[in-house]
């Protein structure tokens, strides 16, 4: 309930903001997309966590519109970089399963990002695991018309869900985001970097890009060079920031 208070004001009163994680290229280094993480701030200096407020505004359906802001606000911010060094930039923004069900999901996203002069392949959108692997017809129509648009698309947080991988043939899918658990734990056990490597392998093999999560230590980001991932996110390269902390950000690695 207080939870529920809290969103319905921050939606009223703007008190939400979309933080940005880069996401590395490891061939070149470069940075070429980049996350949309929101943040809800209730007046304390700490920003309250979407751990817990997504999952709350889950159930009571203001996710929609929470949903709705956070897509409207990453088109915004797309448009604000245009005609910088951020202008080629991609974004993604997290989807909940339950936006998915909104038929009217794909048109919505489509007219933002031309009511923004934003080309469909600026902005992807992120699935975790678990909420796709029950989608079926309309759903799936949604995902395949926003792909044929040229919007990307990833399925997040790989590997926690079930461990059926049929489901990626019937979806439309760009990239797999592996979870960082896998990452962290590979480090230690000989098991889990097998399984870290046949991940990888299953993502290539499908045409995949194959995105590994949760890259902290030095240590951790030449495995995963060494392991053939394409790209990495992690505290190691870019903690999320404010949208106007970015260009600094590209600017300081040259
Ligand atoms: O940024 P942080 O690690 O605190 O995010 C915690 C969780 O909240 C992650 O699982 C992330 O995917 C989710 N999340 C962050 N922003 C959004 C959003 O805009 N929409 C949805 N549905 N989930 C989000
Ligand atoms: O579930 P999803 O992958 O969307 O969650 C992204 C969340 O992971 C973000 O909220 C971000 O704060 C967090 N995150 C990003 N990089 C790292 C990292 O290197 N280590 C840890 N522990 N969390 C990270
Ligand atoms: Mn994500
Ligand atoms: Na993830």
């Amino acid at each position: 309930q207080e939870v529920t208070a809290l969103l319905r004001n921050a939606l009223a009163a703007d008190s939400l903001q979309l933080y940005f994680q880069p996401q590395i290229d490891l061939k070149n280094g470069e940075i070429y997309s980049c996350e949309a993480l929101l943040r809800c701030f209730d007046g304390s200096s700490q920003p309250v966590s979407p751990s817990i407020f997504i999952p709350i505004a889950e159930k009571s359906g203001l996710i929609n519109r929470i949903g709705d802001w956070v897509i409207e606000n990453a088109c915004r911010q797309l448009k604000a970089w245009q005609g910088t060094a951020l202008e080629k930039i991609r974004v993604d923004v997290n989807l909940s399963g339950r936006q998915l069900t909104n038929q009217h999901l794909a048109d919505y996203i489509l007219q933002t990002l031309y009511d923004h002069d934003l080309s469909p392949s600026q902005l992807g959108v992120e699935l975790t695991e678990n909420e796709v692997i029950g989608v079926e017809g309309e759903q799936i129509r949604q995902l395949k018309i926003l792909k044929q648009a040229g919007v990307h698309i990833s399925i997040d947080d790989f590997g926690t869900g079930y461990s059926s991988l049929v489901y990626l043939r019937n979806l439309p899918v760009c990239s797999l985001k592996i979870d960082r658990n896998f990452l962290h734990h590979a480090m230690e056990n000989d098991s889990d970097m097998a399984i870290l490597q046949a991940i990888i392998t299953v993502g290539h093999c499908l045409g995949l890009t194959v995105v590994v999560e949760g890259v902290e230590t030095a240590d951790q980001d030449s495995l995963v060079k060494d392991l053939n991932c394409d790209l990495a996110q992690g505290f190691l390269h870019a903690r999320p920031m404010p949208a106007n902390e970015m260009p600094l950000f590209l600017a300081d690695r040259g």
